[in-house]
């Protein structure tokens, strides 16, 4: 039998051993141990108050159910988003809807469905295909922004929550550096300020977490999650880049922990000069309303224009 492990602060049996943080917790002190540090970062980077009202964009996977639950426990405001993209392979996208709908009901919670075939009478994979070149995941990001950010703003939310965990942040931002792609690392934070009063802000509380933190998490509090990855996030670089840094944690426990949080704190000193694009004077959409740099059409709309 396995050597057992011992919980660091009250002897029981463990179920995750985090040598980045010379801890090993049994499941009642990882539940209590994320969730402090969700609200730690909350703290730290000035994401929300308890007087906002919070959207929390939800995939059906570990992670934004996760975060959803957790700013649910710690008596945060909130409602959540799930997004239907009409990504029918394996009914990826209505399997997740469903997971998240019995997630919210379960808990009380309030969930807002947006299917894009219903509002918008395409599926993302339809409106890839009508732009010429168009990788679908650059469409499907559009897409998603352009819904969050009207939904926040009709709903009136003070924030938009996403549930990027410290492995997402830190794989993009092992490739930004790479590229020296300043643009991005200057933008890379747990919190994006509203530029305009009709866009929410964009925050992101499970920075501290690994993902695997934020798994186990999941499976100690029974969340049921979905475990099918879209079948489009296949190949993306950044699952390469995850690969390359969990090398790299394994030889030096806490080197992604390190590498992500002396960023922030560069970044905060101001060493990451903030390559500010001049962003030109907003206006709304003609056709929806919605903010944008554009002469007329916004992106989203364009889009919707050639699929059409
Ligand atoms: S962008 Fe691409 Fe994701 Fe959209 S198409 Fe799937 S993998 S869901 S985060
Ligand atoms: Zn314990
Ligand atoms: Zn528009």
């Amino acid at each position: 039998m396995p050597h057992m492990m011992k919980c660091t602060q009250c002897g029981a049996t463990a179920v995750l051993n985090m040598p980045q943080h010379r801890l090993k917790l049994c499941a009642e002190h990882l539940v209590a141990w994320a969730t402090k540090m969700t609200q730690k970062a909350i703290d730290r980077y000035g994401l929300f108050t308890r007087d906002e009202r919070i959207l929390v964009a939800v995939s059906g996977g570990k992670d934004s159910l996760a975060l959803w639950d957790m700013l649910h426990q710690l008596d945060y405001t909130t409602e959540g988003l799930y997004i239907n993209l009409g990504i029918d392979h394996e009914a990826y996208s209505d399997v997740s809807q469903c997971a998240v709908q019995q997630f919210a009901e379960e808990r009380g919670l309030l969930l807002h469905v947006v299917n894009m075939r219903d509002v918008y009478g395409h599926s993302v994979v339809e409106a890839a295909r009508g732009r010429r070149g168009g990788r679908i995941c650059s469409v499907c990001g559009l897409v998603k922004r352009y819904i969050m950010n009207r939904m926040a703003n009709e709903g009136e939310f003070d924030a938009i929550a996403t549930g990027h965990n410290l492995d997402d942040e830190v794989a993009v931002l092992l490739m930004n550096t790479l590229h020296w792609e300043q643009r991005y690392l200057s933008r890379q934070a747990p919190l994006l300020p509203s530029i305009h009063p009709r866009l929410a802000r964009k925050v992101k509380p499970l920075v501290l977490l690994y993902e695997r933190e934020t798994a186990a998490y999941a499976l100690v509090r029974q969340i049921d999650y979905v475990t099918q990855e879209c079948p489009y996030a296949e190949g993306a670089s950044s699952i390469f880049a995850k690969r390359i840094l969990n090398q790299l944690e394994r030889r030096s426990p806490g080197t992604k922990y390190q590498f992500y949080l002396g960023f922030l704190r560069l970044r905060e000193a101001g060493y990451i000069a903030a390559a500010e694009q001049p962003v030109g004077p907003m206006q709304a959409c003609t056709q929806c309303g919605q903010p944008t740099t554009a002469d007329g059409l916004c992106a989203f709309c364009r889009l919707w224009k050639e699929t059409t």
